[in-house]
């Protein structure tokens, strides 16, 4: 095929956290490769989603929130990861929520105008707009506020107006061959989405700091004939969050194993055995090195 036939290029989807971005990635991808939760800062990974088609690909880029607060190591490396992914792409997908523009989202805008390439303007949440009167006055505020390229509200749950806003995108793309391999969905393998998986039940099961307390690395990672068997360790940062974690005779973590196993079961179509550790990390969050050995390095 030649390269004129073909368009394939770079999105990055941005905005601060909460806003919707996986839940969107997931979407447009038509699978679930990103994980997604009702707590703020819950990617803390750069993670490509390929979308091909015969004659076009589009590969998402999703990242953390960007916030503007920079204490703590952690912090830094998600606004670093996601600040360093609005560079060298094709267009920019800012988002916001239909509810309208938050002082959270200033910090996102401001980064994302100054680089330069076109931003398209995504306003999520459109499920949760009771008043549509309300779509218009939100789309000439944001008029005002920068020059997008394009405006697009959709809802990334139900997938309202998803085709339109992949159209919209697809002619930003460049006339050039596929990026990545038409059958490639990631660029992530099966151990890190495997670890992902486990943190998003933690995410989704757990109240207050105990989600942002947390890290998960897979120990063995070993295919046999018809399963996948899985060791993983949940790093904690103290003493106190293990029995929270683990619950009265262990109820709470065999409910995130056995969630996150379905969840496994579905992704990689094989049988999965998970078994789960929980181990203490002091103040891993906090630490450079320590985050680097959980996996938590430059990805850009
Ligand atoms: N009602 C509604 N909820 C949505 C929609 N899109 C996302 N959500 C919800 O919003 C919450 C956050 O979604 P995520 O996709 O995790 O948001 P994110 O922007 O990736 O968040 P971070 O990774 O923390 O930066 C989840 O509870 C989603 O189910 C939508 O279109 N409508
Ligand atoms: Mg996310």
């Amino acid at each position: 095929m030649s390269d004129a036939a073909t368009r394939s290029g770079l999105v990055t989807l941005a905005g601060r956290p909460n806003v919707g971005k996986s839940t969107l990635l997931n979407r447009l991808v038509g699978q679930k490769i990103s994980i997604t939760s009702s707590r703020a800062q819950t990617t803390r990974h750069r993670l490509l989603g390929i979308k091909s088609t015969d004659h076009t690909q589009i590969v998402y880029v999703d990242t953390p929130g960007l916030h503007a607060d920079n204490k703590g190591v952690m912090n830094r490396h998600m606004n670093r990861v996601a600040g360093a992914s609005l560079q060298g792409v094709d267009c920019i997908v800012l988002m916001i929520a239909a509810s309208g523009w938050t002082k959270q989202d200033e910090y996102p805008l401001q980064l994302v105008v100054k680089q330069g390439i076109p931003v398209i303007l995504v306003i999520n949440k459109l499920d949760q707009l009771k008043d549509r009167s309300k779509l218009l006055p939100l789309m000439e505020l944001s008029n005002r506020k920068a020059e997008f390229a394009e405006i697009v509200p959709v809802s990334a749950r139900t997938g309202a107006n998803a085709d339109d806003l992949e159209n919209v995108i697809l002619k930003h793309l460049p006339h050039q061959p596929f990026l990545y391999p038409a059958d490639q969905i990631s660029d992530r393998g099966e151990r890190f989405l495997a670890s992902e998986l486990i943190r998003e039940q933690i995410f989704r099961g757990f109240q207050q700091e105990v989600p942002y307390a947390t890290a998960v690395s897979i120990e063995q990672f070993k295919r046999t004939k018809g399963a996948l068997h899985i060791d993983a360790t949940i790093w904690v940062e103290k003493e106190g969050q293990k029995p929270i974690l683990i619950g009265k005779d262990g109820q709470r973590l065999k409910t995130v194993g056995s969630r996150a196993r379905l969840a496994m079961q579905k992704l990689f179509g094989a049988k999965v055995h998970l078994h789960l550790w929980v181990k203490v990390r002091e103040g891993w969050s906090d630490s450079a090195r320590a985050l680097h050995s959980l996996g938590y390095s430059d990805e850009t």
